[in-house]
């Protein structure tokens, strides 16, 4: 089987490097036990950012084939990395190193065994209080409590419980891609993503990981700004699925707003 490692980076090199090396070394040892019988053949993509403190020769040194999308943004990024990957199963991570790629392929295992569809991971569940700053917790607590606020009908039906609505690190199936439809460039497509998966009623389920320090370059998120971003976002499309429910349903196939809302 073949599997896509997607990464974006934007000035990461202090760690793209540890980041790259470490799954790989799981990768290589799972393919000896967890995936004995079919190991996965991983490419690896950088989607870099043009960054100019040589992250992208850093990762091509590693191995990993880097696309450099110009056009800024993390769901960008990511869009872009997606049209051009090859896997049948496609896994995603910062380049910062705060997401433990050594379990990828756990997480990858999981996924074919009990036939879901994707997989996103909970950073909330263990957190180690220096991993995020007061204001990202904030950020997230406000953004996960509206979620689970204001798409509840969605959550409910689709029994995917989400505590953490912000994550980057993602597990799943190629053919979600196919299914549901990203028009987001910056960080707000993290959570795009997650509620389209629900909203097509493909099985997702989330799995707590360890969730680390930035250790390496500068952080790109502002806690305020992209803070401001997202919660527009869920908002937005919060408004939109009551307007399509109303002319008629949203999605096609997936679970329908319940009468009188
Ligand atoms: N290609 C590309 N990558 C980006 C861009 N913005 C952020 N990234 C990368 O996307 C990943 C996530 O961004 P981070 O700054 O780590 O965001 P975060 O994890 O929410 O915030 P931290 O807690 O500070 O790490 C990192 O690997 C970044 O280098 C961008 O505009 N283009
Ligand atoms: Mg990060």
């Amino acid at each position: 089987m073949r599997g896509s490692l997607l990464v974006p980076t934007l000035n990461e090199a202090a760690t793209i490097g540890h980041v790259l090396r470490e799954f790989r070394t799981a990768a290589l040892a799972a393919n000896g036990t967890l995936f004995r019988d079919d190991p996965i053949d991983w490419e690896t993509l950088v989607i870099d950012g043009a960054s100019t403190d040589g992250t992208a020769e850093r990762a091509a040194a590693e191995g990993a084939r880097v696309i450099v999308e110009r056009r800024p943004g993390y769901g960008r990024a990511y869009r872009t990395g997606f049209a051009e990957a090859t896997g049948a199963v496609l896994a995603t991570l910062d380049g910062d190193g705060t997401y433990p790629a050594t379990e990828i392929p756990r997480l990858v295992r999981k996924l074919l065994d009990e036939n879901l569809d994707f997989l996103t991971c909970n950073r909330l569940a263990f957190l180690d209080r220096r991993a995020m700053t007061t204001e990202h917790r904030i950020g997230n607590w406000v953004l996960n409590s509206f979620l689970r606020i204001a798409f509840a009908h969605y959550l409910s039906s689709s029994g995917l419980r989400l505590a953490d609505s912000q994550s980057g690190m993602w597990v799943f199936r190629r053919e979600v891609l196919d299914r549901i439809h990203l028009t987001q460039d910056g960080m707000p497509m993290s959570e795009e993503l997650k509620i389209e998966v629900i909203l097509h009623g493909l099985k997702a389920e989330e799995v707590p990981i360890r969730y680390a320090e930035r250790w390496g370059g500068p952080p790109k998120l502002s806690s305020w700004q992209d803070g401001r971003r997202n919660l527009l976002f869920l908002l937005t499309k919060r408004l939109e699925l009551a307007r399509q429910a109303r002319g008629g349903g949203y999605p096609i196939g997936g679970p329908q707003e319940p009468a009188g809302r």
